[in-house]
């Protein structure tokens, strides 16, 4: 079976957004409604356990902040502050202060010139997705992905396997047909629950959780100038990971 499509996570892959970006816009919600709650550093590192930001809340909620005083209708409560949360952080990637990470856009570019299909399957919301493709990597980048799976589109977020079997299904391929990209132990047992090979690329946050299952491993993808370093998995000796090198950890055993 030859490699058709490429299917990306979002935050933490295509880009360091979680810790100068949704970290921030969470606080910045929080501020703005009159709440008292600071999401630390360090503290958003060990919420990151949890995918989906109103999921993310209710945990914050059910183990760091027990004392808090919950409002009867509490699911409408963390929808409202999350919605607040999404204006903020959309507002925030419009300003282009959040990067692509290296490599991302020459690896897409060189996909797209092999004529390879792309996706996305994420936990985050999809005006996320949609305002960083737009204003990181070009203004039409939307259309780059032939499928964008984000949100609540699936009842279980990563790490269940559901937002892939969705993608895999709207792009009607199998999972041998595709090849993922993740960065963070939740994202891999997403993948690799849905049956895709998975490479890795490794952030401050994920650099220590468990990439057994992985393919290959790499701390960024790399560009010219600013070399990738293989952690785990096939070393091509390149200074980043092209197509000929996808290709490779795809077709390997
Ligand atoms: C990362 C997530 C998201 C974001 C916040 O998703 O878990 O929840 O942290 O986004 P992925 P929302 O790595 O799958 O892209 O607040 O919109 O949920
Ligand atoms: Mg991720």
């Amino acid at each position: 079976m030859s490699l058709t499509a490429l299917v990306f996570d979002v935050d933490g892959t295509l880009a360091d957004t979680e810790r100068d970006g949704h970290r921030v816009a969470f606080n910045q919600a929080f501020a703005a409604l009159g709440l008292d709650w600071q999401w630390s550093v360090p503290l958003y590192g060990e919420l990151l356990a949890v995918t989906g930001g109103k999921e993310r809340i209710l945990h914050y909620l059910e183990k760091y902040n027990t004392g808090f005083r919950r409002p009867a209708a509490l699911s409408a409560f963390i929808a409202d502050i999350h919605a607040t949360k999404t204006r903020i952080y959309t507002a925030l990637l419009e300003t282009g202060s959040i990067p692509l990470r290296p490599g991302v856009r020459r690896l897409l570019l060189e996909a797209r010139e092999r004529d390879r299909r792309l996706a996305i399957a994420t936990t985050t919301t999809p005006a996320n997705v949609h305002a960083l493709l737009e204003h990181a990597l070009a203004p039409d980048a939307g259309r780059w992905f032939e499928v964008i799976a984000a949100g609540d589109v699936v009842p279980a977020k990563k790490p269940a396997p559901d937002i892939y079997h969705y993608a895999l299904d709207r792009l009607g391929l199998g999972a041998g047909q595709c090849i993922a990209f993740e960065d963070s132990a939740n994202g891999i047992r997403s993948a690799k629950g849905a049956g895709l090979k998975t490479i890795i690329t490794t952030n401050d946050y994920t650099a220590a959780d468990d990439f057994a299952a992985a393919d290959l491993v790499l701390d960024h993808l790399g560009d010219p100038g600013n070399p990738c370093r293989v952690i785990r998995g096939r070393d091509l000796q390149r200074d980043c990971v092209d197509m000929d090198w996808v290709e490779r950890v795809f077709n390997d055993d």
